[in-house]
């Protein structure tokens, strides 16, 4: 038995393993897929449990539906099969047929493997903490993250960090506690409210320059939203990926729905660094663009539309469309507010500094060559049916605050959107279009959410150097849409938990985080498993996974956001494993210790509030009457053990429970369907946009206010209109001197691709896809030539926040001067160089920000060289990170 779990027949690591292969076969173009690199391994995995059982599966056992609840926007509907409590094999979506109009839900490899999460080899079984630490000053603090590990109780776990909370309170105050990362959302931050307040940090991550720029201008939430409906994608003669790379990053069933316009003849053109997986699928012409310089790209595109115009009037652009519902986009229409007398259209054609951003001008920036600008400008013409639909990678880029004004005015120029074949608007992981018109809603847990106590909130970007500085620039929370004036305050952070998230590993300068970490009188976090922030704490409280808590309901639109046709409810599958308790558990337990009144923080258990999210849950029905999704009798609410009232619905709930599913069935035409924008097309005036004018602002001057004003710009003035802004560390940054070609210190652009192997960091320490899909660094063949480096051999990568080493995967795929590192690895430090082994993208990005204060992940400069003097290890062979706790243990 070579699997941690798997054999006869059952989902063995060998099946797992061709499966993937299988799975990504079909994507895969050789020399470039990490999938390219499977092989077997002579690694020998002890099992962690012996199941006589499972020589019997279909003894005894039961189907439970299983939670595969991870930031991977996914929604995929995963059954375990358990027996005497634990799952010996598990399967997906199987509910129904599977069809364009009832698309089944099935899961990905990480999915797939989920086993491990509970029952892997390193899971989490007791309180610990760290063997140097001290009570109230941390002992040694430079010891975190190369410690040893002792077993202590629950109680004394509790005991601890109730006690360095309330010292922290004491001493320094409530907001010296940091809940680092998107803590905010957390039950400890709900305690933590209760208890006097706590600081928080902005997660500026996702969506980028969209947090603040989408709804400035007078876009839906974070430009989420505005695409059609998937029903009418064969109705594109193109579909443009926008950056994005659904085929990695929108994972189950999403790509699906493209397939359904690919076989309706639909052509597909991709624009970004590399010719991705996605590009590959869908046979699409690759319109070549560097990170990070879409803006100008964008530019030279509208100019370039604006000439084509001139030369035959309206035969491109869409006037009439343009001017009812934007303004700025030349000098016609104006904004109520604005104060400077220009407009885009003037300042693309040169007009305020001598420079007419035309294709050539564009192309020595973006790289795209001339002919593909102005191919593109053309395919934007108002007279082909286009699509377009981009991820948020490109606004994970610094400066890239004018990109949504361009994607949104390129596409309106073209009037691509509110009617079939037509839109603007985004192909994201979690939405499979229109999420702002919701078909199902879920209900409330029980538990309202409390108000923070502080409006102290640090931006994600500067929150380690503002635990090591003692100062950083509130601006409001970004995340909210709002950015006000800068204001640098002082802040002195003596706690950080890490609760929910992993923001050691997923905010900018890893180096940093370290240093801020080791500063600090107290560090603890919840954790399954042995992550980097438990590896960086000084006392780790072992949580549940999902599949040991009463269960999850996942789906419907806003803000739950994750597949606007369906919902899937999960439901306990197994107890929990060792030591491990819930994370409410965990919370009262703290509350009680920090003598809080544990019946007002949490009034509602975890199962009660499984069962109020499902019976408050309705959906529109196909009359487009939103109704109870289940129906619940007296005799199921005391199978449940709960407090509730029975309702009619619209199925009976051990039906739901049965399947673990309801999707609605689509059929073109039907209710459901959506064209994005579509109220504000119909009737602009009674469905105003929220800005200045009412209409959608490529003239912005709240947003140049605003971006001239928060103080993360240097030496530029924002305009109201989109400008090419040279973005912090990007393109440019690689040359000593742009002007004659010299290339500089860091001669190549780096980004970091959302990968296979991983949610984030989630799954990184499975075993089954460490195998599948290894860790690589992707170098262009052009540049590994140069190097001198071929596939798999080792190198080094290094800028001014750190460094890493990595075996390469060259690709014919990349432009030349771009690499990629996929992010999310689990650091680990070889510490007598400082180098990094896992290629843990956050080593190579430097503090800095967009001008609204959001990450630019995707806009970073390195160097790298072949490296021989550290002995690198498939990753595969790397053993599980199990916790020696000696014979305590
Ligand atoms: N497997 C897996 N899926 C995930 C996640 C995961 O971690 N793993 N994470 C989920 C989450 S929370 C998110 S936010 C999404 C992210 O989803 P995306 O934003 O779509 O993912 P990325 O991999 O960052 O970028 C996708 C593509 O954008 C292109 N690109 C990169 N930079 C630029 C640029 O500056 N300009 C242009 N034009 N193109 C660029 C690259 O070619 C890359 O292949 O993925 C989600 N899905
Ligand atoms: N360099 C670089 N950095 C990036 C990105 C990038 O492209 N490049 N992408 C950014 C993006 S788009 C995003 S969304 C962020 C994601 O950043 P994070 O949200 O910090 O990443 P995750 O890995 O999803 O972290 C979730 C952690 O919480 C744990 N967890 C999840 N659910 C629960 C629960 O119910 N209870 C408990 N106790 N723990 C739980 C998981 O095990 C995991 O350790 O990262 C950002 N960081
Ligand atoms: S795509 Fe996400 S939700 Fe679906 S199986 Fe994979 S990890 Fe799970
Ligand atoms: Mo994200």
């Amino acid at each position: 038995m070579d699997g941690v779990l798997g054999n006869d027949g059952h989902l063995s690591r060998r099946a797992f393993l061709g499966a993937s292969a299988a799975a990504a076969a079909g994507l895969a173009l050789a020399g470039c897929s990490p999938q390219g690199k499977l092989k077997e391994t002579d690694k020998a995995k002890g099992p962690l449990f012996t199941v006589d059982a499972e020589l019997e599966a279909e003894k005894g056992g039961t189907w439970v539906t299983a939670s595969c609840s991870n930031n991977c926007g996914g929604m995929c509907l995963n059954k375990a099969y358990v027996v005497d409590g634990v799952v010996i094999r598990t399967k997906t979506d199987d509910v129904g047929e599977d069809s364009e109009g009832t698309r089944q839900l099935r899961a990905c490899p990480r999915g797939r493997s989920k086993r491990q999460d509970t029952f892997g080899a390193d899971r989490l079984k007791y309180p610990m903490k760290r063997k140097n630490w001290e009570a109230l000053t941390g002992g040694k603090k430079e010891l975190r993250g190369k410690d040893e590990w002792v077993r202590i109780s629950w109680d004394e776990a509790l005991d601890i960090v109730a006690k360095e909370l309330q010292n922290a309170i004491d001493k320094y105050g409530n907001k010296s506690i940091l809940l680092a990362g998107r803590g905010d959302g957390s039950l400890l931050a709900r305690m933590l409210n209760f208890a006097g307040g706590f600081t928080r940090s902005s997660a500026t991550r996702s969506y980028g320059t969209a947090y603040f720029n989408a709804t400035t201008m007078g876009l839906f939430n974070v430009g989420l939203g505005e695409e059609n409906d998937r029903m009418d994608f064969p109705n594109a003669e193109t579909i443009v990926f926008y950056g994005g790379n659904p085929a990695w990053a929108s994972p189950g069933s999403y790509t699906y729905q493209f397939n359904e316009a690919k076989k309706a003849g639909t052509k597909f053109v991709f624009v970004g660094p590399e010719y991705n997986d996605t590009a590959t699928w869908f046979d699409a012409k690759w319109i070549r663009v560097r990170p990070g310089t879409d803006t100008a790209f964008l530019i030279a595109v509208a100019y370039e539309m604006f000439k084509l115009d001139e030369a035959n009037p309206g035969s491109v652009i869409d006037w009439d469309f343009i001017y009812k519902y934007t303004v700025g986009i030349d000098g016609t229409s104006v904004a109520p507010d604005a104060k400077v007398d220009e407009n885009f259209k003037d300042y693309a054609y040169g007009t305020y500094d001598g420079e007419p951003k035309t294709a050539e001008w564009a192309s020595k920036i973006c790289g795209t060559p001339a002919e593909d600008v102005r191919w593109y400008a053309e395919l934007m013409g108002k007279d082909h049916a286009v699509t377009i639909l981009r991820s948020f990678a490109p606004l994970r880029t610094n400066d890239s605050d004018n990109f949504l004004a361009l994607y949104t005015g390129v596409g309106f120029m073209g009037g691509h959107a509110g009617k079939p074949g037509h839109a603007t608007g985004t192909a994201y992981h979690n939405c499979i279009g229109s999420p702002a018109d919701p078909i199902f809603k879920p209900g409330k847990s029980g538990l309202e959410s409390v108000k923070n106590v502080f409006e102290e909130c640090i931006n994600g970007f500067e929150m380690w150097d503002a635990v090591l500085t003692g100062k950083y620039n509130y601006t409001g929370e970004i995340r909210k849409n709002k950015l006000t004036a800068q204001d640098i305050r002082a802040i002195d952070i003596h706690v950080v938990c890490h609760i929910n998230v992993a923001p050691v590993l997923t905010e900018l300068n890893l180096n940093a985080a370290i240093e801020a970490l080791r500063k600090v009188d107290f560090v603890f976090c919840t954790a399954r498993n042995f992550t980097s922030q438990a590896e960086y704490s000084d006392v780790v409280l072992p949580v549940t996974t999902e599949w040991e808590v009463p269960g999850t309901v996942k789906g419907g639109s806003l803000p739950t956001l994750v597949n606007r046709e369906a919902i899937v409810v999960a439901m306990q599958v197994c107890e929990p494993l060792f030591e491990s308790k819930t994370e409410q558990q965990i919370m009262e337990g703290l509350a009680e210790k920090m003598g809080l009144d544990v019946k007002a923080i949490f009034p509602v258990d975890e199962k009660q509030q499984h069962f109020n999210k499902l019976a408050g849950t309705t959906f529109k029905n196909d009359k487009g009457e939103f109704v109870n999704l289940v129906s619940i009798t007296k005799a199921d609410i005391e199978e449940w053990g709960v407090q509730g009232e029975a309702q009619e619905g619209f199925m009976p709930l051990p039906e739901l429970i049965e399947k673990g599913l309801f999707r609605v069935e689509r059929k073109a035409g039907d209710v459901y369907t959506y064209y994005g924008y579509q109220n504000y097309l119909a009737d602009p005036v009674a469905n105003a946009r929220e800005t200045p004018s009412g209409k959608i602002e490529i003239y912005c001057q709240t947003k140049a206010d605003a971006l001239n004003g928060a103080g993360f710009t240097k030496d530029y003035d924002w305009k109201p209109y989109p400008t090419y802004k040279a973005p912090v560390n990007g393109y440019e940054a690689t040359f000593s001197d742009f002007a004659s070609g010299t290339k500089g210190e860091y001669p190549y652009q780096i980004y970091n691709p959302h990968y296979l192997r991983r949610s984030h960091t989630q799954f990184d320490n499975h075993p089954w896809l460490r195998e599948a899909f290894t860790q690589p660094f992707f170098v262009s063949a052009k540049d590994a030539t140069e190097k001198g480096v071929k596939d798999g051999d080792v190198v080094r990568v290094w800028n001014e926040a750190g460094q890493i080493i990595r075996q390469v995967s060259i690709s014919e795929r990349m432009m030349p001067g771009v690499v990629a590192l996929p992010w999310g690895a689990w650091v680990a430090i070889d510490e007598a160089t400082g180098i990094d082994k896992a290629g843990s993208a956050n080593m190579l990005t430097p503090t800095a920000s967009s001008g609204c204060g959001v990450s630019g992940y995707n806009t970073n400069i390195v160097n790298f060289e072949k490296y021989d003097k550290i002995a690198l290890d498939p990753d595969a062979q790397w053993p599980d990170r199990v916790i020696d706790l000696g014979k305590e243990a």
